[in-house]
């Protein structure tokens, strides 16, 4: 039998079928615009069955033993009723505020980012908490606060592309395929990015910036098109707020004068903005490349006003508004005693840009957990997340988590961070789960994913934890639901539509309106004017940049930069590799196969001169903590840098690169750490 759904196994949420024989998936495989033998295969995919039916699933829920010695297996009753026991004794101790609950990225950010919400809101705290300032959100919040909503670039129909820090090939293979057709008929592709993967391989243009510094780039893109009056005079006459004031911040970064400081030549600044200001359509694929630094929120905004500027905002083959589709907000914010902040206090505007995001600066919950402020916190429930390996300095971190009263996990693996918890919760994958994907919440078409298999062992889908969990904290009314589908009608009621029809319509999706290009033409941008906002008002209210970069650029945004003495390599946090996601997937053999290290890429002469062998383990130091990794020769970067593989500090805690990491200086808009780069020094491992 073959089903329609959603792949969850990593962000990139492709629309795939699903193979199944006796209740049993056997494969899957991607849909896609091409033809199924030009497709892109993903690693993961191919190993679904595996990791389904992976033996390191848990499948019962775990209690730690009273000695701390390991856990116990417990039914479901017992296990739930502890946690919510926990709940109320921690709001009876310490308010209900005491209690967090903390999201990673892989139980999706559609339906079931809402429902953690709307149970922590019913219980009256007001940190429930996501991952996005080191995601895309904090780029989300940029996009929203210059065209009211993160646009999706049309690349496929683009007739020039720049790729700016995103590495689809190995990250968004329904992208990646977007890519290589427009290039194959014809489009311009330039790719921005310290180091040459495979797309700034096969690009037309490739700028070897200097990590951290994009934003410096972008403002002198838009001095260049300005300048050269390469800007689209209708769409910044009729549709746009400040250009005098662009302009004349722009102004102060002419290509001459941040060459250098770009590690580029002012002709290659000039030449890829004029190229991309002259090509229509033309698409912006931005990327966590740009997420992970202090500066994302003023760089993010500075590359989406490149898109208005050139008039490439809603056109087909530009970057695309999106169609949400009205679906019931049950968050139940409306719940919260306004009179207590959430812990993520500090970033009023990042926690309330969007209507569903809220709280997305992690860091915060690892800041009152040490520093019991703005109060302490005592209990978290880590929701598929793995904050021990993927958070900012891992040290910190652990040390905060190990101080809790009380911690939860829900998971489907045992993780680093599941190993300090109180109580385990196993969580069902993707396969076994029915729920309304993020995408389609965002975005028409709706794609259901859809439960194409039965749960595995006793472990139960997100939804269903939630949902009980509710009902034992006393919230029958709340959540009325027994089934997926019925939370999920309930919340597309406005749209009128109900799981039944997605269903009917899973080769394809549903689209509930019909794709429509520059609706700016009769509706309003989602912005305060209404109009595209180069100036934000807002922001200079609240004391911040009304336009990017208005104050300089400010210090070096690279972690431990005035070390550099000690420390002077130039660390980049990637590599994220196709067979995993994040710290996923390293119990699974058949993924494993093709190598199980976790690699340092150097340049050659870079090596010789430090006197490493290929193959060779060496270890990696900052101020906050050392690594070690396996040398690998690597010519697509420049000297002085290094690539060092990311998600490997599940595998083992001596590679965990977020041990090198710090979430000392953070952006002062979205709380966003520095993940990305930062200074190191390499060492001989002697024993
Ligand atoms: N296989 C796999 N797929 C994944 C994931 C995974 O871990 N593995 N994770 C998922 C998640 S959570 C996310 S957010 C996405 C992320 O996916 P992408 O957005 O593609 O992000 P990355 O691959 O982390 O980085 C993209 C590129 O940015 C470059 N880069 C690094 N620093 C800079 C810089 O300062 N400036 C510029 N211009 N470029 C820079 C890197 O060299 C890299 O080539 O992928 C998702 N998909
Ligand atoms: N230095 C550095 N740090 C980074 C990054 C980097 O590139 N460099 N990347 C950053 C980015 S973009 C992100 S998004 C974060 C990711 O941070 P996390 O979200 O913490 O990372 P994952 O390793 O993907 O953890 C997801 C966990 O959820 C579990 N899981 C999978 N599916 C489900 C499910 O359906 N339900 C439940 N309950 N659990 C499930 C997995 O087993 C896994 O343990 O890391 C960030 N940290
Ligand atoms: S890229 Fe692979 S793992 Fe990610 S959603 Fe698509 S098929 Fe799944
Ligand atoms: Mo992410």
């Amino acid at each position: 039998m073959i089903i329609d759904t959603v792949c969850r196994f990593c962000s990139s949420c492709c629309p795939i079928e699903a193979f199944v024989e006796d209740n049993r998936l056997i494969g899957a495989r991607r849909k896609s615009f091409l033809d199924p033998d030009r497709r892109l295969t993903c690693a993961k995919l191919a190993a679904a069955p595996e990791i389904v039916y992976s033996p390191e699933r848990l499948t019962v829920p775990l209690i730690k033993n009273v000695d701390g010695s390991g856990f116990r297996e417990a039914g479901w009753d017992e296990a739930l009723d502890l946690v919510a026991d926990r709940f109320q004794r921690h709001r009876r101790e310490s308010g209900p505020q005491s209690v967090a609950w903390l999201r990673g990225m892989a139980a999706d950010w559609g339906a079931p980012w809402d429902y953690p919400n709307r149970l922590m809101n019913a219980f009256g705290s007001p940190n429930t908490i996501g991952n996005g300032s080191i995601c895309f959100v904090a780029r989300d919040f940029a996009h929203s606060y210059t065209y009211g909503s993160m646009a999706y670039p049309e690349a496929k129909n683009a007739s020039c592309i720049i790729v700016w820090g995103k590495n689809d090939g190995d990250t968004a293979l329904g992208a990646a395929e977007g890519i290589q057709w427009a290039k194959e008929h014809g489009a311009t592709l330039i790719v921005i990015d310290p180091v040459g993967t495979a797309l700034a391989r096969m690009a037309d243009i490739w700028l070897q910036i200097r990590p951290g510094h994009d934003g410096l780039l972008a403002m002198a893109m838009i001095n260049e098109i300005i300048e050269a009056n390469l800007y689209d005079f209708e769409f910044v006459d009729q549709y746009t707020v400040g250009f005098d004031e662009l302009k004349k911040v722009a102004s102060r970064y002419p290509a001459d004068k941040v060459a250098e400081d770009l590690w580029l030549s002012s002709g290659q600044i000039r030449q890829v903005a004029r190229l991309y200001a002259t090509t229509k359509p033309a698409a912006i694929i931005d990327g966590n490349g740009l997420d992970m630094h202090r500066e994302v929120f003023d760089t993010t905004r500075a590359v989406a006003m490149l898109r208005a500027l050139t008039g490439n905002l809603d056109k087909p083959g530009g970057d695309v508004l999106p169609q949400p589709i009205p679906a019931r907000n049950i968050q139940l914010r409306e719940r919260l005693d306004n009179a207590i902040p959430p812990v993520t206090r500090q970033y009023p505007l990042f926690n309330t840009f969007s209507e569903t995001w809220g709280n997305q600066t992690q860091g915060c919950v690892v800041d009152a957990i040490l520093q019991e402020t703005p109060y302490p916190l005592k209990m978290v429930v880590v929701q598929s997340g793995n904050p021990l390996v993927t958070m900012a300095d891992s040290n910190r971190t652990r040390a905060a988590f190990a101080k809790l009263e009380t911690l939860v996990v829900i998971d489907m693996f045992m993780t680093e961070t599941a190993r300090l918890a109180d109580v385990i919760l196993p969580a069902a994958s993707c396969f076994e789960k029915t729920q309304l994907n993020r995408a389609s919440i965002r975005n028409n078409p709706i794609i259901l994913q859809n439960a194409v298999i039965p749960t595995v062992g006793d472990s139960w889908p997100d939804w269903k934890i939630v949902f009980e969990l509710g009902r034992r904290l006393g919230f029958t009314a709340e959540f009325p639901w027994q089934t997926a589908e019925e939370a999920i009608d309930y919340q597309l009621e406005p749209a009128g539509v109900t799981v039944e029809e997605l269903r009917r319509n899973g080769k394809t999706g549903l689209r509930i309106e019909e794709l429509r290009y520059e609706k700016y033409r009769d509706i309003p941008f989602r912005t305060p004017s209404g109009k595209v906002e180069f100036f934000s008002k807002r922001l200079a209210e609240a004391g911040l940049p009304g336009v990017p970069f208005e104050n300089g650029w400010g210090d070096d945004p690279i972690s431990f930069a005035g070390q550099s003495g000690e420390y002077p390599v130039l660390g980049i946090s990637g590599s994220r590799d196709i067979r995993f996601t994040n710290s996923q997937f390293r119990t699974i053999p058949a993924l494993l196969k093709e190598g199980a290290v976790c690699l340092i890429d150097i340049h050659p002469d870079d090596a010789v001169r430090l006197g490493f062998a290929e193959g060779e383990l060496v270890r990696i130091e900052t101020p906050k903590g050392s690594v070690e990794m396996t040398v690998r020769f690597f010519t697509m970067l420049r000297t002085g840098t290094v690539r060092l593989a990311w998600g490997w500090g599940e595998h083992d805690p001596r590679a965990n690169l977020n041990s090198l990491t710090e979430d000392d200086k953070r952006s002062r808009v979205t709380g966003t750490s520095t993940s990305r780069s930062f200074m190191c020094r390499l060492c001989k491992i002697t024993n």
